[in-house]
């Protein structure tokens, strides 16, 4: 499934059903009062936060979307049925702007429901124009119609962790070997071309395509996709042991790149993994670590080759996550 981040679609609440000129029946009497129902309110249209992303399919498709009309009012003064409300699912972290009024909506929690349009009135049935001049009034006002706009919606991701690194520094891999994903894997630069999510014991773990120098600038994939881990809790920053022996420098070139982006990237909490250490011997990584536990930070190092060693480090990113 490709990433879908920003969709239009346009949608309306219900009309309401017309209201009715019906008479009574009564034995005897030809024409008794005055009794036609009114008719039943339109569906409003709500959105609601779920925690999936597969719901953006749909909206793909299918860009108009309406809310079920009232039913007309009926004789003995029966009220019409009315329409039933419309959900529109939208991905926890969306942000639905009603481009015809300008009011924006933002889905922050899962379940969450926020009603965007709302629908028509029904109409008054006969009974309600009877008067002490008027036994037998002919009029009823038909349903008015709900309310409608063109929404723009733009995914923005919650995520509790984002990963950030090189091309290649195995993201996409790590993602995988925590969660349920399925993210594409592969040998050569930027195989991850739309973020990937997993699902680390309810905690969300988002995977960017990578980052290289220069990505504020446009190079490479650029680093537009940050934007869906502005809002995370803590970046893993993975720094691979299979490019060589600056992996501080690179490090530092990532940094960089968060610093130009801004947005509060550069101020979160980081977690520093050092990758793919079944490349190297063990004094390096030891040498390495230590370097990078002088920033202060927490420093881990993982291969995904050694179950026993990933599942040491799952573990004690739930724990930090917990904190
Ligand atoms: N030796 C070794 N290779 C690994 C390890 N983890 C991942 N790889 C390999 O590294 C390559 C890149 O992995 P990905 O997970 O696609 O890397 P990525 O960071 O998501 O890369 P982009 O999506 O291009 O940014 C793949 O060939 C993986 O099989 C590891 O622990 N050790
Ligand atoms: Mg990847």
């Amino acid at each position: 499934m490709a990433f879908l981040d920003e969709i239009t679609i346009h949608a309306a609440a219900g009309t309401g059903g017309d209201g009715v000129v019906r008479w009574r029946q009564e034995k005897f009497i030809p024409k008794g009062g005055p009794a036609g129902g009114d008719g039943g309110r339109g569906g409003d249209v709500y959105i609601r936060a779920v925690r999936s992303l597969r719901v953006l399919d749909t909206y793909r498709s299918k860009k108009d979307y309406k809310a079920e009309n009232g039913e007309s009012g009926a004789s003995r003064s029966l009220k019409g049925a009315n329409g039933a409300d419309l959900y529109l699912d939208f991905p926890i972290g969306s942000v639905v702007t009603n481009t015809t009024t300008g009011v924006a909506y933002e889905l922050t929690k899962e379940g969450e429901e926020i009603k965007i349009l709302t629908g028509g009135a029904g109409g008054l049935g006969n009974e309600h124009f009877k008067s002490s001049t008027n036994q037998s009034p002919q009029e009823s006002t038909p349903g008015k119609p709900g309310e409608e706009g063109d929404f723009h919606i733009e995914v923005s991701l919650i995520a509790d962790v984002g990963l950030v690194g090189f091309p290649n520094a195995g993201k996409s891999s790590l993602l995988n070997a925590l969660t349920n994903a399925q993210a594409k894997v592969g040998d050569y630069a930027f195989t991850t071309l739309d973020p990937n999510l997993g699902d680390l014991y309810g905690y969300i773990i988002a995977d960017i395509p990578g980052l290289i120098e220069g990505a504020s600038d446009g190079k490479g994939l650029g680093d537009k996709f940050l934007r869906h881990i502005s809002r995370t809790k803590v970046l893993l920053h993975l720094v691979s042991f299979e490019n060589g022996m600056n992996m501080m420098k690179s490090y530092e070139t990532i940094r960089d790149e968060l610093a130009k982006y801004g947005h509060g990237l550069p101020e979160k909490d980081e977690i520093i993994l050092l990758t793919k250490t079944d490349v190297v011997d063990e004094e390096a990584v030891a040498s390495i670590k230590k370097k990078f536990e002088t920033l202060g930070k927490p420093v881990f190092a993982v291969t995904l080759f050694d179950e026993t060693n990933v599942k040491v480090f799952k573990d004690e990113l739930v724990k930090y996550l917990k904190k």
